[in-house]
């Protein structure tokens, strides 16, 4: 006799009584387990543990080959009957269960819509940005372009092309962030070698504001950082004088500082502008005395400027028998530092929420 059958105490003498007594029994134990299951998982246990390949079921049917054949279909319809009893019952409380599960887990998880949530700081403008937008508007008023570009370049176009050459000490790599071993790649020093390309490629006139980072070997301290903003200006037009230049620098310094603002331009050098000039504006605190603000001067240093040395308009393929151009350079943090009254420069630079609030 087959170990199987031995196991559910069926002999082919009692043959049909057997498997039906069997058969009946796991009908009942399979139905009173589903009525008491507690959920889906359990059910689950149960359905392989009767109707599953190995389950209990599937190995009383394997044992219909050994009844009569007379006795084989009715056992068989028996069988049939009893998997689809224990299936509907297995559909019914899997979506009994089903059901409960879902409200128990709406009740863990419940969510208290009253909890005041995190609150999400409101962003402001940097003061650098505001003094930024400022200064574009006021250029933009008088016909200027914005043209920004690449902070790593080539040093052809951040010195050779500005009127300086190999060898200028203003090219020291004590003072130049340089990529390459022959220094032909660095990181700008100026935004100038942008405003080169827009002479290399734009038709004339030019008129255009070029602001942006700008990268120069400087230990960090109140007023200095490696890493720091210029707003560069350059005109390239016919019969451009230096009286163009004195009128668009007062009009800017003006409207930045006020229609009171005195302002003085003393001669200067640079490589790319010949003549040149710093731009002074007269003490606000003192008008011209001498203070604590001016460190005794009255006045105060505010940028740089020029007409463009000829050599660099030549360079970009510009004929100076007819085009003649000006420029400026000024310092972002500088000019934000001043307007709002900031004494550390490091303050620009740290994202501290209790100092930007404040602008
Ligand atoms: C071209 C030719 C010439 C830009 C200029 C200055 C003078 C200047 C400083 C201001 C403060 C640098 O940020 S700072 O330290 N800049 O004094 N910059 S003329 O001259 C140009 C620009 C472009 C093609």
């Amino acid at each position: 006799m087959p170990a199987d059958l031995k196991m559910y105490g069926i002999s082919k003498q009692k043959g049909q009584i057997s498997v039906k007594s069997k058969l009946e029994e796991i009908r009942s134990a399979a139905l009173s387990a589903i009525a008491s299951s507690g959920s889906t998982a359990e059910l689950e246990t149960i359905r392989v543990k009767y109707l599953g390949k190995k389950g209990e079921l599937t190995s009383v049917l394997k044992m219909m080959g050994s009844l009569s054949a007379e006795e084989r279909p009715v056992m068989g319809q028996l069988a049939n009957s009893v998997r689809s009893e224990i299936e509907t019952a297995l559909d019914s409380r899997a979506s009994e269960l089903k059901v409960s599960e879902l409200n128990e887990r709406l009740k863990a998880e419940t969510l208290d819509v009253t909890i005041p949530g995190t609150p999400v700081v409101r962003g402001k403008k940097h003061p650098m940005s505001i003094v930024l937008d400022e200064v574009i508007d006021i250029f933009s008023g008088m016909g200027f372009s914005v043209a920004s570009g690449p902070e790593i370049e080539y040093s052809d176009y951040n010195f050779t092309k500005l009127n300086t050459p190999e060898g200028h000490p203003a090219r020291d790599r004590q003072d130049t962030f340089y990529f390459t071993d022959d220094d032909s790649v660095c990181l700008r020093t100026q935004t100038s070698p942008m405003q080169v390309r827009v002479m290399e490629t734009s038709p004339l006139p030019i008129r255009v504001i070029s602001p942006g980072r700008v990268y120069r070997k400087d230990e960090v301290d109140a007023t200095h950082s490696p890493m720091f903003h210029q707003i560069e200006g350059l005109v390239v037009d016919k019969g451009v004088t230096m009286g163009d230049l004195k009128g668009t620098l007062n009009t800017l310094l003006q409207l930045l500082y006020g229609p009171e603002t005195v302002t003085r331009f003393r001669p200067h050098h640079f490589p790319f502008t010949e003549p040149s000039c710093e731009v002074d504006i007269q003490c606000f605190e003192c008008k011209g005395q001498g203070c604590r603000v001016c460190k005794g001067e009255g006045w105060i240093e505010v940028l740089g400027a020029g007409m463009v040395h000829p050599k660099v308009l030549e360079g970009c393929g510009i004929d100076t028998s007819i085009y003649s151009g000006f420029a400026f350079g000024i310092g972002l943090e500088r000019l934000t530092m001043r307007r709002f009254n900031i004494s550390d420069l490091r303050l620009l630079f740290e994202n501290d929420m209790r100092f930007l609030k404040q602008f």
